[in-house]
C-alpha cells in the first residue's frame, strides 16, 4: 500500500525516471537503438526495483499511466534531441500487458507522435510473449495499427513463454528478443541448441532477433556466430541516463 501511494504519488509528480539501454547491431558493432527502462528513486522508500513496482502498478490497475507517463517522458525527451539537431535512434518502451489490449493505446501514441511532430520509427514498442499469444483482436488492432503506422514491435522475454509456433507465426511483429536467461548459459554449454532454434524459427518467419543480457565477450561471439543480429547487455553498456545518452550523440555527431 505504501508502494501504491508512493507510486501514484511518484506518476502525478513526475519524481521517476527514465534511462536508456543501448542495443547494438552484433556484426558491425554499430548502435541500433534503446530500450527505455524506467527508474524510482522515493525520498521515504529509497530504491524500488523496477520488477517489483512496475508489477504492483500492473496489480493495481496503474499499468496504463506508468506506461503513458514512460512514453510522454521518452518522446518529450527525444523532441529535444531531435530539436537540437541530434539523431537519437529509435527508442523501444515496454507497455504492460494489461495495456496492450486497450483501444484507446494507439490513439495515444499517435496523438503525443502528432503533437511532437515526431516521425512513427523514432518509436518501438516491447510486448511480453505472454500477451503476444492471448489471441484477443484488440491486442490484434494495436499491434497493426502501429505496426501500419510504422513503429516497430518486439515481443519481449522470448522463450519464457507458451509461444504456439502457428500462432506466432500469423502476429505482426518486427523482432523477437531471446530472454537473457538464455544468453547468460550459453557460455557454460547451456541452451545452445534452444537459442539455434529459437534463430531458426525467426528466420523462417522472417522478424529479427535481439538477444537481452549480454554479459561476457563469448556469449557476444556465440551469438554473431549463431547470426543474432542484434544484442543488448551489460557487456555492451548499462541502462544510461539521459544526460549520458546526450553526450555521447554529440560526440558521435
Ligand atoms: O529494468 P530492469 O532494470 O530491472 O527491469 C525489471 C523489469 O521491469 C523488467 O521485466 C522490465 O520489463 C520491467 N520494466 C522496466 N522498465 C519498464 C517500463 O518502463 N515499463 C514497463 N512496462 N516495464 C518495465
Ligand atoms: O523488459 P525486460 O524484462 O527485458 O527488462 C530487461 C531487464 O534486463 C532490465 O531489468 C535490465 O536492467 C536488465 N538487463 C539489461 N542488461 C542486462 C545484463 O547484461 N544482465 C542482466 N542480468 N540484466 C540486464
Ligand atoms: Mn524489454
Ligand atoms: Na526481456
Amino acid at each position: 500500500l505504501e508502494i501504491e501511494q508512493g507510486l501514484r504519488r511518484a506518476l502525478d509528480q513526475d519524481l521517476l525516471t527514465v534511462v536508456l539501454q543501448p542495443k547494438y547491431q552484433l556484426g558491425s558493432q554499430q548502435l541500433s537503438g534503446y530500450e527505455a527502462l524506467v527508474r524510482w528513486h522515493d525520498a521515504q522508500l529509497g530504491t524500488v526495483a523496477p520488477d517489483v513496482f512496475v508489477a504492483i502498478a500492473e496489480a493495481v490497475n496503474l499499468g496504463k499511466k506508468l506506461d503513458c507517463w514512460v512514453l510522454k517522458t521518452v518522446l518529450r525527451q527525444v523532441k529535444v534531441w531531435r530539436d537540437a539537431g541530434l539523431q537519437p535512434k529509435p527508442v523501444a518502451v515496454n507497455i504492460t500487458a494489461k495495456h496492450f489490449s486497450d483501444p484507446a493505446l494507439y490513439e495515444f501514441i499517435q496523438h503525443k507522435l502528432n503533437l511532437l511532430a515526431l516521425p512513427a520509427d523514432c518509436l518501438q514498442l516491447e510486448i511480453t510473449e505472454g500477451v503476444a499469444m492471448d489471441n484477443s483482436p484488440t491486442i490484434l488492432d494495436n499491434l497493426t495499427a502501429c505496426r501500419h503506422a510504422g513503429i516497430k514491435i518486439a515481443i519481449d522475454d522470448f522463450g519464457t513463454g507458451y509461444s504456439s509456433l502457428s500462432y506466432l507465426t500469423s502476429l505482426p511483429i518486427d523482432y523477437i528478443k531471446i530472454d537473457k536467461t538464455f544468453v547468460q548459459q550459453l557460455d557454460k554449454g547451456h541452451n545452445l541448441s534452444l537459442v539455434k532454434a529459437m534463430l531458426a524459427m525467426a528466420q523462417a518467419i522472417e522478424v529479427g532477433v535481439i538477444a537481452e543480457g549480454i554479459e561476457t565477450a563469448e556469449q557476444q561471439m556465440l551469438l554473431t556466430e549463431l547470426g543474432c543480429e542484434f544484442g543488448q547487455g551489460y557487456f555492451y553498456a548499462k541502462p544510461t541516463s539521459f544526460s549520458d545518452i546526450e553526450q555521447q550523440l554529440t560526440v558521435t555527431e
